[in-house]
C-alpha cells in the first residue's frame, strides 16, 4: 500500500488540524435514531451524568432541581446526549451527596416533586432521550425510618434489617474490622440498642442486611417501583458489596445471585439497561456474569481513573491494559467509558491543566470500544472548586456555569449551594459556544463524528502495537467502515511503527497527523500532545 494520509483539507482548525463539523447531518441523525431503537440502544448512546443539585436551579434557592434540568434538556439534546444518569434524587440528609437515601420511593424535596420527575421523564422521552437513576442498594441513610426503628432495640420489626454486632466486628464479615472505605472504623456503637452497626462508608450510611429476606424483597420491589415510573434503567452504586462473607465483601456468590434477580426484573421491561459501579478499579469482568445475566455495562475505571498517569508518564501501558481487559469481556458486555465523575478529580486536574491532554483523553473516551459517560461540565472543561462542605470530592461537584456574567452564571438567581469552580465565566456554555477553539466546540465535533456510526459503539477494536509507547493507537472496524485512532501522550512530536495490516488508506477526519504504510509496516506521526482519527478506505 502506498504512503498516504497527512492533514486533510475538509475544514482546517487551529495549527492545520482537521475539525469535523460541529453538528451531525440529518442523515447521521436518522441513522442514530435507528441505532438508538431497540434493546441494544445503550451500545450506541452517549450518556451524561447529571449532578441534579449542581446543574440548574429553577427557583432561586441556589440548589439545582428537576424543573431546572428539564429547562436544559434542549441543550443536552443539541450537544448529542442520548441518555441521562441522574445522581441520587431521593430524599436524603446529604451526608454523602445523596448516596444516603432516607426514602426509596420519593423525590428529594429540594429537587422537586414526583410530578416534577414524571414531567422530566415525559420531556426527555419527547426528545428521544432516556433517563437512568442512581440506585443505592448497599446502605441507607441513618435517617431512614427503617434504621430509626432498627436502632431502637434488638426485638423490633426491623431489628434484623441492618448488620448488628455486640462488638466492633464480626467474624462472618471479613472486611468489617479493617475500617470503612472512608478510613474510620466500619462499626458504630448504637447506645439505645447497645450494639454496633456495620457501615462500609460514612457512619450515616448503615449497611442493609441482605440476608434478611424482607430487605432483599423490599429492594427488588424498589427497582420495580422505578421501572414502573418509566426509568430506562439504573446506575447501581457499589453494588458488589451487598453481601459479606468471612473472607470477602465483594461480589460474593450471594451478591451475584441477587444482581441476577435484579437483571431478571429489568429484563421484564423493554429496552432497559443497568450499569455497575465496580468496587474493583482494574477489572469489571465479574460484573458481566455470562454476558446477559448481570450488568449491561460497567464503568471502566482502569481507564477512567488512571488515564492521567498514562499522559503524565508518556507511556500507554495503563490504557493498553484497560483496553485488553475490556476486549476479554463476555459477549454482550459493554464498557462504560469515563474520564471523570463525582468521585474523582475534575478531568481538568487529571489532565494537569493541559487542554490538549484533556482533548486526547476525551477523544479516547469517545472512540474506544464502549459507551461514553460524560460527567456534567466536562464538555466545557469545568474547573475544580475549592469549597468542601461535605467532603473533598465537592471540588468536582461545583455548579454548572451557563452565562459568562452574573453572580449566578445562569445556574441560579440566588446564592449557589456550593461556590463555583475556577474561571466560571470563561468555562460557561455561553463563552465556549462563541469560541470555535473551546472545549465545548471540540466536544461538539467529537460527538458529531460519532453520531450515527455504529462502529464506535459496537465495532471491533484492535491495538496497533507501535514501537513508540508514547502513542496509543487502535483500529475500530465493522462491516460498514474502519477508523484508526492515535493519541500522542507525550509533549513532543512522536513517530511509531508497527507491523500490521490495515483495511485501507488513511484520511484524517479529526485532529492532525500522518499515517503511512510500506509493505506490512504502518507508521504513525503525531505532533506534541497530538491526536488524529483516520478514516480507512481501500
Ligand atoms: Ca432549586
Amino acid at each position: 500500500m502506498p504512503a498516504c494520509g497527512g492533514a486533510g483539507s475538509d475544514e482546517a482548525g487551529p495549527a492545520g488540524s482537521v475539525r469535523p463539523p460541529s453538528r451531525p447531518t440529518p442523515e447521521q441523525q436518522a441513522r442514530a435514531a435507528a441505532l438508538l431503537t431497540g434493546p441494544d440502544w445503550y451500545r450506541h448512546a452517549v450518556f451524561y451524568e447529571v449532578n441534579v443539585r449542581s446543574f440548574q436551579d429553577s427557583n432561586g434557592d441556589g440548589i439545582g432541581d428537576l424543573p431546572g434540568l428539564v429547562s436544559r434538556l434542549d441543550y443536552l439534546k443539541d450537544l448529542g446526549v442520548d441518555a441521562l444518569w441522574l445522581m441520587p434524587i431521593m430524599p436524603s440528609p446529604f451526608a454523602d451527596s445523596g448516596y444516603d437515601v432516607a426514602d426509596y420511593r420519593a423525590i428529594e424535596p429540594a429537587y422537586g416533586t414526583m410530578a416534577d420527575f414524571e414531567r422530566l421523564m415525559s420531556e426527555a422521552k419527547a426528545r428521544g432521550m432516556r433517563v437512568l437513576i442512581d440506585l443505592v442498594l448497599n446502605h441507607t441513610s441513618d435517617a431512614h425510618p427503617w434504621f430509626q426503628e432498627s436502632r431502637k432495640d434488638k426485638t423490633n420489626a426491623k431489628a434484623n434489617w441492618y448488620v448488628w454486632s455486640d462488638t466492633a466486628g464480626r467474624e462472618d464479615i471479613g472486611c468489617g474490622t479493617n475500617g470503612s472505605t472512608f478510613g474510620d472504623s466500619a462499626w458504630e456503637l448504637e447506645p439505645a440498642r447497645e450494639q454496633y452497626y456495620f457501615h462500609r462508608f460514612y457512619p450515616g450510611q448503615p449497611d442493609l442486611n441482605y440476608r434478611e429476606p424482607e430487605v432483599a424483597k423490599e429492594m427488588l420491589d424498589t427497582t420495580r417501583f422505578w421501572l414502573d415510573k418509566g426509568v430506562d434503567g439504573f446506575r447501581c452504586d457499589v453494588v458488589g458489596l451487598l453481601f459479606e462473607t468471612a473472607t470477602s465483601c465483594s461480589l460474593v456468590p450471594e451478591t451475584i445471585e441477587y444482581i441476577k434477580s435484579i437483571r431478571q426484573i429489568v429484563d421484564g421491561y423493554a429496552d432497559r439497561a443497568m450499569v455497575a459501579e465496580p468496587v474493583e478499579l482494574t477489572n469489571a469482568t465479574p460484573y458481566f456474569g455470562g454476558g446477559e445475566d448481570m450488568f449491561h455495562m460497567a464503568f471502566d475505571f482502569a481507564y477512567g481513573y488512571f488515564w492521567g498517569i498514562a499522559f503524565a508518564s508518556g507511556d500507554r501501558r495503563i490504557i493498553e491494559e484497560a483496553m485488553a481487559t475490556a476486549s476479554a469481556f463476555p459477549a454482550g458486555a459493554q464498557d462504560a467509558l469515563v474520564i471523570g465523575s463525582h468521585d474523582v478529580l475534575r478531568a481538568w486536574q487529571t489532565a494537569g491543566n493541559d487542554a490538549e491532554r484533556y482533548r486526547g483523553a476525551a477523544l479516547l473516551q469517545m472512540t474506544m470500544r464502549g459507551t461514553p459517560f460524560i460527567y456534567y461540565g466536562e464538555e466545557v472543561a469545568l474547573r475544580p472548586g475549592a469549597a468542601t462542605p461535605i467532603d473533598i470530592r465537592d471540588t468536582s461537584r461545583t455548579p454548572m456555569t451557563w452565562t459568562r456574567d452574573g453572580a449566578g452564571h445562569g445556574f441560579t438567581t440566588g446564592t449557589p449551594w456550593l461556590p463555583f469552580g475556577e474561571a466560571p465565566g470563561d468555562t460557561s456554555v455561553e463563552a465556549e459556544d462563541a469560541d470555535p477553539d473551546s472545549m465545548l466546540s471540540f466536544y461538539r465535533s467529537l460527538l458529531a463524528l460519532r453520531r450515527g456510526h455504529a462502529v464506535w459503539g459496537s465495532g471491533s477494536s484492535r491495538l496497533l502495537p507501535l514501537d513508540d509507547r508514547g502513542i496509543v493507537a487502535f483500529v475500530r472496524e465493522d462491516e460498514a467502515e474502519s477508523y484508526l485512532v492515535a493519541v500522542n501522550l507525550a509533549r513532543e512530536p512522536r513517530e511509531g511503527t508497527a507491523t500490521a495490516s490495515l483495511p485501507g488508506r488513511g484520511r484524517v477526519v479529526l485532529g492532525q497527523g500522518s499515517l503511512a504504510t510500506a509493505g506490512d509496516a504502518v507508521t504513525v506521526k503525531l505532533p506534541e500532545s497530538g491526536y488524529a482519527v483516520f478514516q480507512l478506505r481501500p
